[in-house]
């Protein structure tokens, strides 16, 4: 039976081994909730980097380019890392190129892994149902901020851990995963106010990016899911 597994952090990565498993990359608030719908809203591809400078060389190659730091758009790309930016222009058949603050090192981070797909709430039943009929064993990868644990990548992880158990093909047996569910468990489905303290919640709030947070804590908005082949999400 395979297991499920969560990595708290890109920093503790090398703590685990990718090899052979599936790794499901989270960054709830916003960087795969962004692409997941960026995805749903037309995109052919999307090549996350982790540098401000490898993310504006695409642009020569035609690339539409994103890139955020600090919460904030980085100056010179085209957008920055809301989910609402890719309903506003049409990017259909569009490749982004897209550089953020954590999301998109944890993607490149696990490079290793035999899978890595793109993880929201905004797209868990698509995600439970692949890794369902994938029967490798997954590790959730949170993005977390800065190297630091995060609390709404582990209410993902409980999420999408509660969903793989419900359907009797997974096992979990590490404190990480055990965790995460407690915590999803707790926010008992209402993940919005369990998160009103959290520190990205408080930083986005800050910026007056209430709109975001609200749109990317909805669950299964969208059927889609990003795949990992070769050098982008597909
Ligand atoms: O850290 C990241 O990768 C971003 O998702 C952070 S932010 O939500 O754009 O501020």
């Amino acid at each position: 039976m395979p297991s499920i597994d969560v990595c708290f952090s890109p920093e503790l990565l090398h703590l685990y081994n990718l090899k052979g498993k599936a790794v499901v990359a989270v960054d709830i608030l916003r960087a795969t909730s962004t692409m997941v719908t960026a995805f749903a809203h037309g995109a052919a591809d999307i090549i996350p980097v982790m540098e401000l400078n490898e993310c504006q060389a695409y642009a020569s190659q035609g690339c539409l380019t994103a890139a955020e730091r600090e919460g904030i758009k980085a100056e010179g790309f085209d957008f920055g890392n809301s989910p609402f930016s890719y309903m506003e222009t049409d990017i259909t058949g569009r490749t982004i190129a897209i550089t953020t603050t954590n999301g998109t090192r944890a993607i490149r981070m696990s490079e290793e892994a035999a899978e890595i797909v793109i993880g929201a709430f905004l797209n868990l039943d698509a995600v439970a149902k692949h890794l369902t009929e994938l029967q490798l064993d997954v590790i959730i990868v949170c993005a977390g901020w800065k190297g630091m644990f995060n609390l709404e990548d582990t209410l993902f992880a409980g999420a999408l851990t509660e969903q793989l158990l419900d359907l009797a093909q997974f096992s979990s047996a590490n404190d990480a995963t055990l965790a995460a569910l407690h915590l999803y468990k707790k926010a008992n489905s209402d993940v919005l106010s369990f998160l009103n303290d959290s520190s990205h919640v408080q930083r986005m709030k800050r910026l007056g990016i209430q709109k975001d947070i609200e749109f990317c804590l909805q669950h299964n908005v969208y059927d889609v899911l990003p795949v990992w082949k070769k050098d982008r999400l597909v």
